[in-house]
């Protein structure tokens, strides 16, 4: 069947040295040729070619341009591409995108380019999702991890436990249908030791998932304490610039600010708040509601307190407010005396990492990167892996997956029939196989809808 061929404009809006019109489909050569006039030289595959857009029916020059041609399958959509760089105006993008519509051509969907690339068998659904990762990648660490995972290592790692599954079935299947023939008796004690090596396989890969969502989201902390203990000094010294007001009065920030910043290569979309007490001041009142909404929804709180001074009872309501939370309590203002110690903190807020610091003379902010960088990276990811799960539908997918082996194997200790245990190691492939759009069909909608136009 012969597919449409569409268009859109692929870079961002606004200004621009170039800006690009992508043509992909049958006849996006046809088309080019309609309303491009070279130069010197004819279109040649692959080959930037300098000349002008020209509208054929009123034969008036739009733009100077290069364009190039790319047959297919050698192409991003493996279809034939062509691709129009003219001045980077919002003006010249338009004109050129309504001249080749008219000419034969329809405006692509969001992400339809990247939706063609994978029907067309030229990238996986989770490689096409990765495309999406690396537009959006704000920090270096996010556009390493997405681009391992368009280059195929994150499909190949899920290949290979779907390899392993496929031993199983046929063992299974074979021994299903032949009980009594002389083939390889499939003994419940291998079974167990296949089905266990798969769940680790897969529990391996989940390992990364509180990392890898991070490293693609940003982590969320909060700033809070109680008015006046250095609470903006803070978000001021980890943005390197005065973001936030510091006052030596109490109730100096009203309401919450939010930026995104990054320590140590990890996005953090980091919020100073309004110094939690008790007031009468309703504008105050509605910042304290917004601090301790913040508090809720966060990854991770920086708890500051001037540990030159005795606890109040102030920071005691906040400590309740804690509970179990990942927290990192600051104890600030060292340059006035240390009076509150490690030890009191880890008494009340058990699992608290607790550092000290001098934001005023700058100190304690390296060591509390240092921190924040082992919460994140602790455990069983390290800073240089490159292979995780970034993505909550994977996520969701493997941990079904793992739910089946485990399934699965209690049935082997029971020694239930092999036919029950086909059931769940079947669901476990095809769980595994909607990862990397070999099983899936409606999800793929859902999926490319969350692209850009363009791409
Ligand atoms: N001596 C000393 N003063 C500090 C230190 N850190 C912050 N301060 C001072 O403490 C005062 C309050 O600092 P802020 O950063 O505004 O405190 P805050 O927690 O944001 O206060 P609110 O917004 O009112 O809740 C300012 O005068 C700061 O200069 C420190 O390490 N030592
Ligand atoms: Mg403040």
């Amino acid at each position: 069947m012969r597919e449409d061929t569409i268009a859109a404009v692929a870079t961002a809006a606004g200004e621009g040295g170039i800006g690009i019109v992508r043509i992909s489909g049958d006849d996006a050569l046809d088309i080019l040729n309609k309303v491009f006039v070279p130069v010197s030289k004819n279109i040649t595959n692959r080959v930037l070619s300098y000349g002008h857009i020209k509208d054929p029916i009123t034969g008036k020059i739009i733009d100077e341009v290069m364009s190039v041609y790319m047959k297919g399958p050698h192409s991003y959509t493996a279809e034939d591409v062509v691709e129009i760089q003219c001045h980077g105006s919002s003006v010249s993008l338009r004109k050129i995108l309504d001249l080749v519509l008219k000419n034969g051509a329809r405006l692509a969907e969001r992400g339809e380019f990247t939706k063609r690339a994978f029907l067309n068998g030229r990238l996986d659904l989770s490689q096409a999702e990765a495309v999406i990762d690396l537009i959006k990648a704000k920090t270096d660490k996010t556009f390493d991890v997405a681009l391992n995972q368009l280059e195929g290592a994150y499909s190949a790692k899920i290949r290979d436990i779907r390899a392993d599954l496929v031993d199983v079935l046929v063992n299974l299947t074979v021994n299903i249908d032949y009980p009594d023939e002389d083939i390889e008796e499939m003994t419940y004690n291998k079974l167990e030791e296949s089905l266990n090596n798969i769940k680790n396989k897969i529990r391996k890969l989940l390992s990364t998932a509180d990392t890898g969502r991070i490293i693609r989201e940003g982590l969320k902390v909060s700033i809070v304490g109680k008015p006046n203990v250095g609470k903006s000094s803070l978000m001021n010294a980890l943005m390197g610039e005065n973001r936030a007001i510091v006052t030596d009065i109490p109730g100096t920030t009203r309401d919450t600010i939010e930026e995104s910043i990054t320590i140590k290569n990890i996005p953090i979309i980091l919020t100073d708040t309004a110094g939690i007490h008790a007031t009468d001041d309703i504008i105050e009142q509605i910042g304290i509601e917004k601090s301790k909404e913040s508090f809720n929804k966060s990854d991770l709180i920086i708890f500051v307190l001037d540990g030159s001074k005795e606890l109040e009872s102030e920071d005691r309501e906040i400590i309740d407010h804690v509970g179990d939370r990942k927290v990192i309590v600051l104890l600030n203002k060292q340059d006035k005396g240390s009076v509150v110690t490690a030890e009191d903190i880890k008494n009340l807020i058990p699992q608290a990492i607790v550092l000290e610091s001098a934001l005023l003379e700058g100190r304690g902010v390296e060591d509390l990167a240092d921190a924040v960088e082992n919460m994140v990276y602790g455990g069983e990811v390290s800073q240089s892996e490159n292979l995780m799960v970034t993505n909550v539908r994977h996520k969701n997918l493997l941990d079904e997956g793992e739910k089946c082996m485990i399934d699965a194997l209690e049935m082997v200790e029971f020694r239930q029939p092999l036919e029950f245990i086909e059931i769940d190691v079947n669901r476990c492939y095809e769980a595994l196989g909607e990862i990397i759009g070999e099983t899936a069909s409606d999800i793929i909608d859902k999926v490319f809808e969350r692209f850009c136009l363009g791409k």
